[in-house]
Formats: structure tokens, C-alpha cells, sequence
């Protein structure tokens, strides 16, 4: 069974927005299989953004992203990770359809309320890296 990491970031857990977003996982038929509250470090965060680290918005998405509790998640369940980016929503919520997360609880790239792994590398290396 293909697994997935997803977390809800700082402004989605601040906004109490962590019972939806695992209610819609689970809707649409994901098995929850391992589940924490964490507060990020500094080096946890520069870890999981290190792909981004040339971006120009790093700083402030470090900054984000240790602001405040994480919810980390591991979902299980038929690809994954392609049904899981698609629950979620495009990267900008101003391009998000509504009916996706993004699409229907956020405004700003900046603050998009949740990450989802983007490939399997990526989800084996954050489950490694949140879980381990
Ligand atoms: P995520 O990793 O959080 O699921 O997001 P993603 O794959 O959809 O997007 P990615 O390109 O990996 O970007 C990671 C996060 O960086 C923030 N971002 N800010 N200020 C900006 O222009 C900007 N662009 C991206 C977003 O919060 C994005 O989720």
C-alpha cells in the first residue's frame, strides 16, 4: 500500500483547522497510520525545505514553519501521494479549486495550511526524517 506524509502547518493548526483535515483524508478513504503534534527546530525545518534553500522566500518560510505546532501525518492509501496533493490543492490557494483544502480554508502561498509529499522519494525521505 503506497503511504504519504502530509502536515498541517503552524496557521492550520492555530486556526484549529486539524479535525477537518483529518476527517477529509479519512473521507475520501485514506488509512491514518501514525499521527503527532511536533514543534519544529530551526534545523528540522531548513531539513525538510532544503530542496528550496536558493528561493528567496526561504528565510520567511523557515520562520513560518517553526512558529508554531505542526501536526505531522502518515496516510496510507491507493496513490497516495497523487490523491493526496489532489485533496489538497495547488501550492497557491488563489489557484486552489474550491472543494480542495487550500481552495476552501486558505488565502496566501505564504500561509497554505498543509504540505503533502510530492513524490515517493520525498515521502520516504519526510517519513524518515518526522517519524525515525
Ligand atoms: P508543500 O511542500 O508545502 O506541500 O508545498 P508545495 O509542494 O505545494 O510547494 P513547494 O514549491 O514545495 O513550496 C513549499 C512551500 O513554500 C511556500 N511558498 N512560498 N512566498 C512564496 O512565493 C512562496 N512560494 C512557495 C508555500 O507555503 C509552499 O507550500
Amino acid at each position: 500500500m503506497d503511504r504519504t506524509f502530509v502536515m498541517v502547518k503552524p496557521d492550520g493548526y492555530a486556526r484549529g483547522l486539524v479535525g477537518r483535515i483529518v476527517a477529509r483524508f479519512e473521507e475520501k478513504g485514506f488509512k491514518l497510520t501514525d499521527a503527532k503534534v511536533m514543534h519544529l527546530s530551526r534545523e528540522h525545518a531548513e531539513r525538510h525545505y532544503e530542496h528550496l534553500s536558493a528561493k528567496p522566500f526561504f528565510g520567511e518560510l523557515v520562520d513560518f514553519i517553526v512558529s508554531g505546532p505542526v501536526f505531522a501525518m502518515i496516510w496510507e492509501g491507493k496513490d497516495a501521494i497523487k490523491n493526496a496533493r489532489a485533496l489538497i490543492g495547488a501550492t497557491n490557494p488563489s489557484e486552489a479549486l474550491v472543494g480542495t483544502i487550500r481552495g476552501d480554508y486558505a488565502l496566501d502561498v505564504a500561509s497554505n495550511i498543509i504540505h503533502g509529499s510530492d513524490s515517493e522519494e520525498s515521502a520516504e525521505r519526510e517519513i524518515k526524517l518526522f517519524f525515525h
